[in-house]
Parts: structure tokens; sequence; C-alpha cells
């Protein structure tokens, strides 16, 4: 149950992030900021309580969508067209190639690392994929392990 809806569009923004999808020439490696995914790292570090608004843009020739474990988000814009806000609150949404999402997330319960990440299967499997590290106010990130 996600509760009572929630319009994020006037919501005090505690941070702004970028997300970037690619992929290499032959489309058997997918990246998230550059990357491929590495379960140990932490990418991204959040606040709990607190509303972000994230630009995930897809800097590549196909379509890829954006997927959030734990907390679902408001879809803001879709290549700068402006969305609906009583659409209400997603936890995938398609990110047209060579376009951009906007989207605000209100981390409300979860704390500790999860997942963001195409929800293609194979795009996922073979690199796009990312860390976030929810934490509580006034806490650090956990130690992320090295190699
Ligand atoms: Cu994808």
């Amino acid at each position: 149950d996600l509760g009572p809806y929630e319009d994020l569009s006037h919501a005090t923004i505690a941070d702004r992030k970028t997300v970037v999808f690619t992929e290499n020439k032959a489309g058997t490696v997918f990246y998230v900021n550059g990357r491929t995914y590495a379960p140990n790292r932490t990418d991204f570090v959040s606040t709990l309580g607190t509303v972000e608004e994230w630009t995930v843009r897809n800097d590549s020739d196909e379509d890829h969508s954006f997927h959030l474990h734990t907390d679902h988000f408001q879809l803001m814009s879709t290549n700068g067209k402006a969305h609906d806000p009583t659409h209400g609150v997603y936890d995938t949404v398609n990110v047209p190639k060579r376009g951009a999402i906007v989207v605000r997330i209100h981390f409300r319960d979860f704390t500790g690392r999860t997942v963001y990440h195409c929800h293609i299967l194979n795009h996922e499997d073979m690199g796009m994929m990312a860390v976030l590290d929810i934490v509580a106010p006034g806490a650090s990130p956990r130690a992320t392990r090295s190699g």
C-alpha cells in the first residue's frame, strides 16, 4: 500500500541528482553515470525524510526505463514537458532515447542500501544498475567494502 497520494510539486528539495544512462556501441555493456554495477560501491546517498529531485537522462539511441526499489516517485516531466501531478506515483518510468525525465522522491520509510536501475532485464544484468544508500538524518553512509 502506497498510502495517501502526496503531490511533491511544491515540496522542499533537499538535493538534486543526475542519473545518466549510456551504453557501448555494440549494445553489450550498459552504464549508469559511466560505471557498471558494483554491489559494494555506493553511488548515491540520500537522507530519510527528505525529498529529492532526480533528472534521469538517456544518452543512448534506445529507450531505457528508470526503476527505484523501496520508494515510489512522482514523475515531474518527460523531455521538459510537465507531467500531470494527479497521475500519482510510479515505480518505473520510461526514459526516451536521447531524452530525460525528472522525478521527485520522498524517502519515507526505508533506510539502508537499495538499487536503482533500468528495468529492461538484460540491460540491468549488463551493468545498468547502481546503489543508493538511504541514511537517517545525521547518520553517515555505511562504509563500503573495498574491492
Ligand atoms: Cu535499458
